[in-house]
């Protein structure tokens, strides 16, 4: 796989071209993105951190002729430039529909995927491109994984109160305000407030998202703590203590009554979230 670096002023993020996935990024000194000693770079699965793209499904597909969480995290995408201005730097790779992709999704579509830095943020921003001429239902999530420099004193705020827990497969609620990780977690959330704050002892983070044409955007959490870490050949056991997956997304959850994107021919949506200190 390819490696770029895309710098603005002292801050900088790297991103390789298999997934289009963002690897590393450090703002303002903080290297903001988790990625496991263990991550394989070597295109034979998904890169275990950064900020892996899930799209055309969230998950498992319904005929399983797609892989989990969508074939755009393991795929080669195109480079199309690297830029730098006065107020950003950025990057642009490019997915089409090919004989793969249509073998087992059988559309035309076309992705434009941009990341940019300043002086105090990552932006990512993903367009959709219906060229077919049926309609196009997907999901698309940045499945983003953040380092956390100790999980037990992280808090997470703006969290609403119901969620889907991904585990038990039932709507739960949250009783704290914030959220505190002290075990297993893998729960959807639906928010119509895109602004999440991460803070612990070191770090500062607010998160937020947009899109052109929903109001209701989803946030999946994840933490694979003890037991699952264990499981995950390409994770260490104890990296859950340094990790979090704060994922926004538009997914489709029958329980959350939320529905994913259905997009008409010819038509453009796009998905972008940004990362500030
Ligand atoms: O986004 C949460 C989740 O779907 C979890 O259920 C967990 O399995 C995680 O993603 C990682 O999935 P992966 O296929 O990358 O191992």
């Amino acid at each position: 796989m390819r490696k770029y670096k895309v710098n603005y002023k002292n801050n900088w993020f790297e991103i390789v071209d298999f997934g289009a996935t963002v690897i590393s990024c450090n703002i303002q000194g903080d290297s903001i993105l988790f990625l496991s000693n263990k991550a394989l770079l070597d295109e034979s699965k998904p890169i275990r951190g950064g900020i892996p793209i899930v799209f055309p499904v969230f998950g498992n597909s319904n005929n399983n002729k797609i892989p989990k969480h969508g074939f755009a995290r393991q795929v080669k995408w195109n480079f199309v430039e690297k830029y730098e201005n006065e107020n950003n730097s950025g990057i642009i790779f490019e997915l089409n529909s090919d004989e793969y992709t249509k073998k087992i999704w059988d559309y035309d579509f076309k992705l434009r995927y941009e990341v940019t830095i300043n002086e105090n943020s990552l932006k990512n921003i993903l367009h959709v491109y219906n060229n077919d001429n049926k309609i196009i239902d997907f999901d698309v999530l940045f499945h983003t994984y953040y380092n956390i420099h100790n999980i037990e004193n992280t808090n997470i705020h703006n969290i609403p109160v119901f969620y889907y827990n991904q585990l038990t497969k039932n709507i739960s609620i949250n009783t704290e305000e914030n959220m505190i990780i002290n075990k297993e977690v893998d729960q959807i959330y639906e928010k119509n407030t895109n602004i999440i704050n991460i803070k612990s002892e070191t770090k500062n983070y607010n998160i937020s998202c947009n899109n052109n044409k929903y109001d209701k955007v989803s946030y999946v959490f994840w933490n694979p703590w003890i037991y699952k870490s264990k499981t995950l050949t390409d994770f260490d056991d104890n990296e859950y203590k340094k990790m979090l997956c704060i994922e926004p997304g538009i997914i489709k959850n029958t329980s959350l009554n939320e529905k994913n994107v259905s997009l008409l021919p010819n038509c453009h949506f796009y998905f972008s979230q940004k990362i500030s200190k």
